[in-house]
């Protein structure tokens, strides 16, 4: 059973048209299953998205293998974030279904550089 019923038309969520390169995005890198680029509300510097290529909504909607290449690429994109913007810790969210915080429906992990007195609670980085 579905956590969320996604009613976007097939490949038209904006996540689908921006990795068919339909609407632009500040692309980070890239593997077979998944993509990851810039968050375009930038809660700190260097928040990244991860998301599959394939259209899926939650967590439950991906397979193993999308599974494990999201966290490989995160860990990629960490390893860049930390080179490049050294923050002293980052945060991995993911958000399902409405209720879970998720405002776009295609499965995605954000890493979030953090910095002390950022203004967020430290687990819950929307509070
Ligand atoms: P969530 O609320 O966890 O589903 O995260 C959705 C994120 O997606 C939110 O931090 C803002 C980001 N976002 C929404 N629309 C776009 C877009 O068109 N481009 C990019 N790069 N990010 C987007």
């Amino acid at each position: 059973m579905p956590m969320f019923v996604d009613h976007s038309p097939p490949g038209q969520c904006i996540f689908c048209r921006l990795v068919a390169g339909e609407i632009p995005s500040a692309k980070v890198c890239e593997d077979e299953l998944t993509v990851a680029f810039m968050d375009i509300g930038q809660v700190n510097p260097g928040h990244v998205l991860v998301a599959t290529k394939r259209h899926a909504v939650t967590l439950l909607d991906i397979t193993p293998e999308e599974a494990a290449a999201v966290l490989q690429t995160a860990q990629r994109v960490a390893r860049a974030v930390q080179a490049a913007f050294d923050p002293p810790g980052m945060t991995l969210f993911q958000a399902n279904g409405p209720v879970g915080g998720q405002t776009v429906f295609h499965f995605h992990l954000h890493v979030l550089p953090r910095h002390e007195d950022d203004g967020m609670a430290l687990a819950w980085p929307r509070k």
